[in-house]
């Protein structure tokens, strides 16, 4: 079969003008399904985490001129990074990210030999029981590694690692800059957690204070208050704000700041965050067209079109329009989420 990338430059080839073209919502008869991480099978675990490991294996192909940037995870992380102000607290949150994370998973397939689809991370679940700090996601064989440990490594950026799982031992050379989080840095730092409860840290030891993890910012309870906005603005303005937020801190090390792609949990965390989206648009022809918002986050004066262009650096060669991106079951898009109700 072709890859959704080979067929697309195949066709945008064919096309006259800088245009990509549209399918039909009708040629999308039998969408791919992205299950929650607890329905895969361990095959299925094993296969997703080998190429989540590939991908920060290989040579960067973009940002020839950009020493910190080293692999095809760089690639990712670097634009994010970059692109912070422009993709966060700002309209096209949503189908930006929708289009990030849809390139992530066809590099995993195209470039790591995967054949699964991206899984989701619905953390509601650990919400609702109270579960986050003994998540089965955290498991060292079928998960993602635990939190940080101190190493008693005195290198800056070596002194709190993720020491179990897949990605234990795996060093990166972007960011979070010091003191600034978002500047780029290029210094080697190990793969970091550091689970936060916001409750500070503990006089006595000096650690974070987990708690129960912020639980009440993700609940079902609070995915249902953001189900019941009845605008765009409102929904993704809630969603980004508080449970997306949250989930980035409550983590935090290298999930905390821009360059959290750096965190493999990130393409999982935001298929949820997508799949809120998608929920919320159901297959209402008016919610798949509604779009609204600024693209400047500060004096909130430029109002987003949903034909809007959106910013990608070297990452991709057309720069990806809003409208192509709004209904996941369109356009370039063929995917629904395992699990659509509340
Ligand atoms: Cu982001």
């Amino acid at each position: 079969m072709l890859s959704r990338s080979l067929l697309l430059a195949l066709t945008a080839s064919a096309a006259t003008a800088n245009v990509i073209p549209r399918q039909d919502a009708t040629t999308c008869t039998s969408p791919v399904v992205r299950k929650e991480w607890r329905e895969l099978s361990t095959a299925e675990k094993t296969d997703y985490l080998k190429a989540a490991v590939c991908v920060r294996n290989l040579p960067k192909q973009k940002y020839a001129e950009v020493d910190a940037v080293k692999t095809r995870m760089d690639d990712l992380t670097y634009t994010h990074l970059t692109l912070n102000q422009q993709i966060h607290f700002v309209a096209n949150f949503l189908p930006w990210h929708r289009w990030y994370v849809q390139l992530h998973e066809d590099m995993l397939r195209d470039e790591c030999g995967y054949t699964g689809r991206q899984p989701y991370w619905d953390w509601s679940i650990e919400s609702d029981t109270n579960t986050m700090p003994v998540s089965p996601i955290w498991d060292a064989e079928t998960g993602f590694g635990g939190n940080g440990v101190l190493t008693g490594n005195q290198t800056r950026g070596f002194s709190r690692c993720v020491m179990d799982g897949p990605f234990a031992n795996t060093t990166y050379t972007l960011g979070p800059g010091w003191p600034n989080i978002n500047d780029v840095v290029n210094e080697e730092h190990c793969f970091a957690r550091e689970w936060n409860g916001g409750l500070g840290r503990d006089p006595a030891t000096g650690e974070q204070i987990i708690d129960d993890m912020q639980a009440a910012a993700y609940s079902t309870t609070v995915m249902r208050t953001i189900h019941n906005f009845n605008n765009y603005y409102r929904m993704s303005e809630m969603l980004e704000g508080l449970p997306h937020a949250q989930v980035h801190s409550i983590i935090h090390g290298d999930m905390g700041p821009a360059t959290s792609p750096n965190e493999p949990l990130f393409m999982l965390h935001h298929a949820n965050v997508d799949r809120a989206w998608a929920r919320w648009q159901g297959r209402n022809e008016t919610r798949l067209a509604d779009y609204s918002g600024f693209n400047d986050r500060v004096t909130l004066s430029i109002r987003a079109s949903i034909d809007d262009e959106m910013p990608v650096l070297e990452l991709a060669d057309t720069k990806p329009v809003v409208r192509d991106y709004m209904d996941t079951m369109a356009g370039p898009l063929c995917y629904t989420y395992s699990k659509m109700t509340l």
